[in-house]
């Protein structure tokens, strides 16, 4: 079998996607996911412009070998676009490997080790009444775990709440970032609060999970993680920025509370300290970001030899191709944690459908051969192209802060 073609589909339907389909001499045909929010045309060009030449004619059975080849082929390797793109790349290829053996991906990684992936949603609110309400929403929908997030009196727009389109520095045009505002004191003031009423609200049954989003410096992280211990989070997620790992040491030092980190990372040597020196307790790349299924089992197994379970990461801002990759990786391994997932609306899932599908608390993917997604072609043609943004974020005295 040879590779024939790779053709890149950018669609817009409900938000920007950049898909990769790989297709064979015999027929058969995979899809992957390119998506990078932001910086979409950017993962396009690479794959259109430098990595589909290199393709064409391979066999499409040699995975690990096209991924050396692509990764250690550039002089200048890595980094989310290039990464991005070998997991369009990846993703495509273990399709088309799955539906050659007439097998669900997970089977190819070793059969289920769970019926299912354990999954969380996202609940958020303007005020702790209302986040309350989301949560014993998504309870009664069957989620067992939920992620919370607040909106900061005083600040403009926080994530995981409301966007907030702050016009003191910012566009407000929808094709430009908007510019949130944000200060730490008044957020690490307000979650030990949130989670104050919630757990009394709720009780400890249900398993709660903040994304700190990488916004406070070490010692606010190791404070925040410290005052959370009496509320037994399931994790806390991105305390810092990844490139202070060796701060992750001072949040280890302050407490118990677990911790989550790794979808910013575009590299498994970037997870390799925080898992060998058990400085995290979930690893949560995206397969998306990190280069693909190939590069996440082989996170997974280094996480399982120090006991790391994964959380791989499921936002909104990745196809299907890729929540269904998170999940056939999910039941076929040992240290499995827990899932985040989201609901795709329907605009999305007339395009790119056969995702992962959710039960009384539990992401399922089907049997169909390969990953079990496919692509309406035709109606991805409806929705262009649209320039977008992820948010900024500035401090009240105009200075530029992590989103
Ligand atoms: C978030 C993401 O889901 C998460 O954990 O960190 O929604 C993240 O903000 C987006 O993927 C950024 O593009
Ligand atoms: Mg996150």
């Amino acid at each position: 079998m040879k590779i024939t073609n790779v053709k890149v589909l950018v669609t817009c339907p409900g938000r920007n996607y950049v898909l990769v389909k790989i297709e064979t001499d015999e027929g058969l045909y995979g899809w992957g996911d390119a998506t990078l929010n932001g910086r979409e045309l950017a993962v396009a060009s690479a794959l259109e412009d430098h990595i589909a030449p290199l393709l064409i004619g391979r066999d499409p059975d040699r995975i690990e070998d096209a991924w050396q080849m692509i990764f250690r082929g550039t002089y200048w390797r890595g980094g989310p676009v290039l990464m991005t793109a070998l997991a369009g790349v990846d993703l495509a290829l273990w399709d088309i490997k799955g539906k050659r053996a007439g097998l669900p991906v997970y089977s190819l990684l070793g059969g289920k080790t769970r019926e299912g992936a354990l999954a969380y949603t996202h609940c958020g609110g303007e005020d702790f009444h209302e986040v309350e309400d989301e949560v014993r929403a998504a309870l009664a929908r069957g989620f067992k775990n939920v992620r919370v997030q607040v909106s900061i009196p005083g600040n403009v727009g926080t994530y995981g709440t409301a966007p907030g389109r702050s016009t003191v520095m910012g566009s407000t045009r929808p094709d430009m970032p908007y510019v949130e505002q944000w200060e730490p004191a008044p957020y690490l003031r307000t979650i030990p609060k949130m989670f104050e009423h919630l757990r009394v609200a709720l009780g400890d049954e249900v398993e709660l999970l903040h994304d700190v989003h990488e916004r406070l410096n070490p010692i606010q992280a190791s404070r925040l993680a410290q005052e959370l211990e009496p509320y037994h989070l399931f994790f806390l997620e991105d305390p810092l920025r990844p490139e202070h790992k060796e701060s992750f040491r001072l949040i280890r030092q302050h407490t118990t509370t677990p911790i989550a980190m790794g979808e910013l990372f575009h590299s498994r040597w970037e997870a390799v300290p925080l898992i060998t020196e058990q400085l995290i307790d979930f690893i949560r790349c995206d397969i998306g970001h990190i280069g693909g299924l190939t590069e996440a089992r082989k996170i997974a197994v280094l996480a399982e030899t120090y006991n790391v379970q994964t959380a791989w990461h499921g936002p909104g801002d990745i196809a299907p191709m890729t929540h269904a990759a998170n999940v056939h990786l999910d039941i076929s391994i040992p240290n499995f944690g827990v899932q985040e997932m989201v609901h795709f609306p329907e605009v999305t899932q007339e395009v790119i459908f056969g995702g992962p599908t959710f039960d009384n608390g539990y992401m399922v993917v089907s049997d169909r051969p390969g990953l079990g997604t496919d692509v309406n072609e035709a109606a991805a043609a409806k929705y262009p192209y649209e320039r977008s943004y992820l948010p900024m974020v500035r401090r009240f005295d105009g200075s530029v802060h992590d989103w």
